[in-house]
């Protein structure tokens, strides 16, 4: 469809001003002034902070870093929401979409004494000003994003999308807050954040706080002009009607008529939030509101340099970073900066001392109504522990190991619902999962509390409810984002992914961790609660979906992180599942991934020596093997389907070669396999070596690709000796069995590889080789034949004498 852009628009507040004084509109004006010109600043100076003299050259830092077109319509905004923050004495944070917008939120803080407070030694004085300019994107200093360091934030930014999934996580269970959220329109173009609008389909009017999204469209990324900002308003109006907002326009450039209008139209929205609140708290309204977004519509680089070099800057793609460069070059670029900064009047903003001066600085809210101090922007300030029932009542009893079968995760969820149940007064703890929480077999959970929907319903659903705490929807996205936003802001959660599929959040994972990572060391930020991962249905247990299902890499890509921050669990079973999820939910400031499958499987541990297990993180399976007083051999695995196979390949190996010294070793929590030196729960050397041997051949079954149990143990002494097998992209919908056959980590295999390690056994490698090879093909024949596995392997069980 074409449109004309000139004539697309129109602006929709009808015209409506707000009934602002002229001279608080002259007061906000000059604040915003003042933002921006500290805005510039960071961006541009080292020295001379006030323009107390002319600028030269020797005033401008080295590098010119950072991105200058978003933020004066950020700083715009936060001009406004500060006045009706005091006005309707609102708790209100302010996540901004495009986190490249740092400066303005800096400028902001410092403006309002957030800043100060936190960073003392940043003063509000010339000194200070001239440190806030210089430390900004300055080796040490701080970074050009919204980053962990910048007060009232919870939301970097620097990988666009998941903004509007961080503002809802923050608002679900909050129902006094707001949270403005700024949607920069490139943003917009995102997947997540596409998806991330129908987050108003799960927002409870009565019990959850407020979002109050402004899709900044300033038209251009970094060199295109965006969708949003380039079809008619029509469509723009009929796109976000159908996603069940109410759609507000404004559009301008002229600051005398952009301020009144931008008070008239925050104004209307705020109305619309409190009735809808209203309605739904005092009146019992149950249906679903159309929540207000604002459509804002402002020149990119808005209060920058027309032209540069008799290009068009301001109200283009060209303002999007450093709008004017090469000032050390080019006298006349240093004339622009100049009178693009003086443009603000910084005389009339600062004192001499460069003290803001006195009306400005009345004018934003005070203690923790201003954003960069509200506390649910530090989340584990206000963080409570979750009431935890006791784990060991859930308990599988494992009379003799091997029995009896059960699937993991029902078990887990069980548990869960326990959990739910002692939190659900305190209304801290979500479950969240891409509609596989049932699935997952976790849906005991839905006995307690239903899925949250706020949608139509029909009389065939089940569990659906206004209030539920289970979050479902087919968007990995918006689960992650979702669970980060409510764990930023004080509470916890349990997100529960197929395994394959828990890649579509590998980015969004990273920042997370980057934001941990970053946050850890900060004094005044504080400890939040982990993001917890169940990953099940996994790699070896696709039996309906096949291929495409099966992809085990997330372990390797979370093993990338800190050591500090990051935690991989692979329980071998129930019991081992349910300490580990205790111990998960406890937990503060990592990220815990847990693999566990859902299908029937054996239980090796009774719950005494499952707890001791998981505490020690590895170990050896004293019952398993049989060593007398040093092993031949050890075979080693970590992940259930592993163990399984390990302990049916002792089995076999103890009917052939009876006098074989096996040591069979479990290990639960990968990151005990590291040295001590590069994860705080590595082995002691001594004690790896004591487990592992020096110099005995390594037999090793894991549950994902090989080559990071390789990763983590190449600096031990017996790395050499490590063979391991794992999934080695061969996969296809099978039979539990051929799975591993066609990845080489099943039974024979692992006892050819032994028989293969095992130096005393070369004389009879031939035979067992043909022994086992036999038995692969009769097992190959068999399933083409019957579709099913072998009764002897489907029907296998650990005896204490060997194999059945
Ligand atoms: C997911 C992602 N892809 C690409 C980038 C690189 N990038 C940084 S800013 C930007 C343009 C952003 O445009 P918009 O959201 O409109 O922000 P604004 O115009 O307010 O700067 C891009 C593509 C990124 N940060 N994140
Ligand atoms: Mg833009």
């Amino acid at each position: 469809m074409g449109c004309d852009v000139g004539v697309i628009w129109k602006a929709m507040v009808g015209g409506d001003m707000a009934e602002l004084s002229e001279e608080l509109v002259r007061r906000m004006h000059a604040y915003w002034r003042a933002a921006n010109y500290l805005t510039v600043g960071q961006i541009y100076l080292k020295d001379n902070p006030l323009l107390a003299r002319p600028l030269t050259v020797d005033d401008i830092k080295p590098r010119l870093l950072g991105h200058w077109g978003t933020t004066s319509g950020l700083n715009f905004i936060y001009t406004h929401l500060n006045r009706v923050i005091c006005e309707r004495d609102l708790n209100m944070m302010y996540i901004i979409g495009p986190g490249h917008g740092g400066p303005g939120i800096v400028a902001h803080t410092y403006l309002e004494g957030s800043y100060t407070e936190i960073y003392p030694h940043v003063e509000r004085n010339a000194d200070g000003i001239k440190r806030l300019f210089r430390q900004f994107s300055w080796p040490y200093g701080i970074p050009s994003h919204v980053a962990p360091e910048t007060p009232g934030s919870i939301h970097e930014g620097g990988e666009l999308g998941y903004s509007l999934l961080h503002a809802y996580g923050a608002a679900y269970d909050n129902p006094d807050l707001v949270v403005a959220c700024i949607v920069g329109d490139g943003e917009a173009e995102t997947g997540p954040c596409a998806t991330s609008w129908h987050a108003n389909k799960f927002l409870n009017a009565a019990k959850d706080g407020a979002v109050l999204p402004i899709l900044h469209l300033n038209g251009y990324k970094i060199a295109n002009p965006t969708v949003l900002a380039r079809i008619s308003q029509d469509e723009l109006e009929a796109l976000f009607r159908g996603y069940g907002y109410t759609p507000h326009f404004l559009e301008g450039e002229d600051p005398d008529v952009m301020h009144p209008q931008m008070a008239a139209v925050l104004d209307k929205m705020l109305d619309e939030i409190a009735a809808i609140q209203t309605a739904a708290r005092e009146r019992g309204d149950t249906e679903r509101p159309r929540w207000p977004v604002l459509i804002l519509r402002t020149p990119k680089g808005w209060t920058g340099p027309k032209t540069v070099d008799r290009k068009p800057v301001e109200g283009t793609w060209r303002a999007h970073q450093v709008p004017v460069t090469e000032i050390h070059e080019k006298p006349e670029h240093l004339k622009i900066l100049e009178q693009w900064m003086r443009s603000y009047k910084p005389e009339e903003l600062f004192d001499a001392e460069g003290k803001l001066v006195a009306e400005l600085e009345d004018l934003p809210p005070k203690g923790r109504r201003r954003m960069g101090m509200n506390p649910h922007a530090n989340g584990g300030l206000l963080l409570e522990p979750l009431r935890l029932p006791a784990f060991r009542s859930f308990a599988v009893e494992v009379k003799e190991p091997g029995s009896p079968n059960t699937e993991a995760t029902r078990v887990l969820g069980k548990y869960l619902r326990e959990v739910m149940k002692c939190n659900l007064e305190s209304k801290n703890f979500r479950v969240f999962g891409p509609d596989e929480t049932a699935s997952n077999r976790l849906d005991a959970v839905l006995d307690v509390t239903g899925k949250t929907w706020e949608a139509a319903t029909l009389p065939v659903d089940e569990h659906l409810a206004t209030d539920g705490r289970v979050m479902e929807i087919l968007s990995e996205h918006m689960c992650q984002g979702w669970l980060e936003g409510y764990l930023l802001t004080g509470r916890h959660g349990f997100f529960s992914c197929y395994e394959a599929f828990i890649h579509i959040v590998d980015s969004m994972f990273n920042q997370h961790a980057k934001w941990l990572k970053t946050t850890r060391t900060m004094a005044w930020r504080k400890p939040i609660a982990s993001l917890n991962y169940l990953l099940t249905s996994h790699v070896w247990r696709q039996d309906h979906n096949g291929f495409s299902h099966q992809d085990p890499g997330f372990i390797d890509l979370v093993a990338n992180k800190k050591a500090e921050l990051v935690r991989i669990y692979l329980p071998p079973d129930t019991n081992c599942l349910l300490s580990v999820a205790d111990h998960c939910l406890r937990s503060r400031h990592y990220v815990n991934l847990i693999v566990a499958g859902k299908q029937p499987a054996p239980n090796w541990l009774d719950m005494d020596a499952a707890v001791m297990h998981c505490t020690t993180g590895m170990g050896a399976w004293e019952w398993a093997g049989h060593e007398a007083d040093s092993p031949e051999v050890v075979m080693a695995c970590a992940g259930d389907v592993p163990t399984l196979e390990i302990l049916a390949a002792v089995s076999l190996l103890r009917e052939e070669l009876p006098d074989l010294r096996i040591r069979v070793v479990n290990v639960v929590d990968l990151m005990a396999l590291q040295p001590l030196t590069e994860h705080p729960h590595g082995l002691a050397d001594e004690d790896f070596d004591a487990l592992f041997t020096k110099d005995k051949p390594v037999v090793f079954a894991f549950h994902g690709y090989p080559t990071l149990i390789h990763r983590l143990t190449y600096r031990r002494t017996n790395h050499d000796n490590f063979h391991v097998r794992g999934y080695v992209e061969e996969g296809t919908t099978t039979t539990p069995f051929d799975m591993v056959v066609l990845n080489r980590m099943d039974r024979f295999q692992l006892a050819l590889d032994v028989v293969r390690r095992v130096p005393r056994l070369k004389s009879i490698a031939d035979r067992a080789t043909q022994r086992f090879t036999e038995m692969m093909q009769k097992h190959k024949l068999y399933v083409s034949e019957y579709g099913e596995d072998m009764p002897e392997v489907a029907n296998w069980k650990w005896t204490a004498r060997g194999s059945k």
